[in-house]
């Protein structure tokens, strides 16, 4: 049986950390899952389907395998989500401690609720600092992002 990862996020937009973390999880999973999850209680920069479809390019300007999918998800749990596609895995990158001790109590009701495990990954030391928040800023002041994002979201963001 095929074991399945769901890699989950806001993606607002996807950054150099959040590849490292796919790129590595799709050499541990038979298939890989890029969760677009819209969260209500944020306002997004970008698009929830221009996320998906910058994902979607950034993974194949990496080589990055076709058992990378990308998906979104606005309804529900999660873990409905990983129920759905016979997901038992999800993969959260953790960047210090400040994100284990936000990831930790997620884990955890997430096992309680459907018996989905979570895997914490470590970034490669190069992307640790950065996040989609950061991006955003410096993007909204007129700053360069290319070294924390992949092209196609560089050139999104100087367009946009
Ligand atoms: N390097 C490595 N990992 C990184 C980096 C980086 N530079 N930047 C971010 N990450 C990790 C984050 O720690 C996180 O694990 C993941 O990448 C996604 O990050 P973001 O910022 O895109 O997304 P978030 O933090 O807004 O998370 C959105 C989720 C939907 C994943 C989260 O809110 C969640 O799991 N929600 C669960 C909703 C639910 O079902 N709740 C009920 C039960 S808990």
């Amino acid at each position: 049986m095929s074991t399945i990862a769901v890699v989950p996020g806001s993606f607002d937009p996807v950054t150099l950390g959040h590849l490292d973390v796919i790129a590595r999880a799709s050499g541990l999973f038979d298939e890989v899952h890029v969760l677009v999850v819209h969260n209500p209680g944020k306002k997004a920069f970008i698009p929830l389907e221009q996320r998906v479809a910058l994902i979607e390019a950034s993974a194949r300007d990496a080589s990055l395998p076709e058992s990378v999918r990308v998906a979104s998800w606005s309804e529900g749990l999660l873990v409905d989500y990983c129920t759905q596609v016979g997901a038992k895995v999800l993969v959260k990158g953790i960047r210090s401690q400040v994100d284990v001790a936000y990831e930790t109590p997620m884990a955890v009701v997430n096992r309680d609720l459907v018996g989905v495990e979570t895997i914490f990954m470590l970034p490669d030391p190069s992307h640790a600092l950065v996040s989609s928040s950061l991006v955003r800023q410096v993007s909204s002041l007129g700053g360069d992002v290319s070294p924390y994002v992949p092209a196609a979201v560089a050139s999104y963001l100087r367009d946009a």
